[in-house]
């Protein structure tokens, strides 16, 4: 879905150049504006904080925390699209406990 517009190698993940023309920018112009004002990091930092499990690059997963950000006409869907999982992932660490 998301990956994909952006995706310009098409290798299915963001790596950095990816994430720099077309989620950066969109997160920082909304991110600066928000009311409780969290500090806006540089693309580099960003990238790092969301890059989880370290491969460089970004995956769908990874770019789920954005979607607010990318998407803000479809705000209500992707809210209601990231609690839903992460009520899967709080269901599958329950279920491991
Ligand atoms: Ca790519
Ligand atoms: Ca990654």
């Amino acid at each position: 879905m998301i990956a994909l517009r952006m995706d310009d190698d098409r290798d299915g993940k963001l790596n950095l150049a990816e994430f720099s023309i077309y989620a950066y920018d969109g997160y920082k112009s909304y991110a600066e504006f928000e009311p409780n004002g969290a500090r806006v990091g540089t693309k580099l930092e960003k990238f790092l904080e969301l890059d989880v499990n370290r491969d460089n690059f970004l995956s769908e997963e990874e770019l789920i925390p954005m979607i607010p950000y990318l998407k803000p006409g479809e705000l209500s869907y992707a809210r209601h699209y990231t609690s839903y999982l992460i009520h899967e992932v709080y269901m599958k660490i329950f279920i491991f406990l």
